[in-house]
């Protein structure tokens, strides 16, 4: 099955993001993108791509570590930025140093328990909010829309494992279903050894 390890905000800073997208969904050109769905928003911190189900059981016991490792920290959705012209998203302001420290146990704790984890690109948090459909899109006037964006902060308390359905009809447009599959509480305090 397709997974990876992600922080899920809560539904009211999802909401608050969702007021700005809607207002995004106006401007002229957003037909030129497919936006994400909402139910699914989440924050990567680990991308495992397929991951066999026989190495489940010990890739389970490693993120709870992980997450064991980790104090809950601060985190707030805050502006924007983009992946060239292919990708807008939602960007975080808070305890980043906490929130990489986490994406690099989730990396760690796969790669501990057997997933090849080659799908590796430089960590860069973001909540993925649109796609160009095809043709790449000016980005600029959807950026200049997500810069001002401010969220209320909330406490980073949970390491989830998540399933990632990718559409089997071939419809275009179709989005991936997101299926939390695990989640382990943080529990660290900071300076606890290895
Ligand atoms: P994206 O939002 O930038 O597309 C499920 O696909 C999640 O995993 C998405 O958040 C997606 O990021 C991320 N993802 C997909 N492929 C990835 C890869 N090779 N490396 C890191 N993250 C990836």
């Amino acid at each position: 099955m397709r997974l990876f390890a992600a922080v899920l905000p809560p539904s009211e800073r999802l909401d608050e993001l969702g007021h700005v997208v809607d207002r995004l969904h106006r401007l002229p050109g957003a037909d030129g993108l497919r936006w994400t769905s909402r139910p699914g928003w989440h924050l990567t911190l680990a991308f495992m791509g397929e991951v066999g189900e026989e190495l489940l059981p010990e890739l389970r016991v490693r993120l709870a570590r992980a997450a064991h490792r980790t104090p809950p920290f601060p985190l707030r959705l805050h502006g924007g930025g983009h992946f060239g012209r292919r990708a807008l998203w939602a960007g975080v302001a808070g305890d980043l140093d906490e929130l990489r420290l986490l994406a690099e146990r989730a990396d760690a704790a796969a790669r501990r328990a057997g997933v090849a984890m080659d799908e590796h690109r430089r960590y860069q948090a973001h909540l993925t909010v649109a796609r160009a459909r095809g043709e790449a899109v000016d980005l600029h006037p959807f950026l200049d829309g997500m810069r001002a964006f401010e969220g209320a902060r909330w406490e980073v308390g949970e390491l989830a494992l998540v399933r990632s359905n990718l559409p089997v009809s071939g419809v275009r447009g179709e989005q991936p279903r997101y299926e939390q599959v695990g989640g382990w509480p943080l529990a660290g305090s900071a300076g606890q050894p290895g």
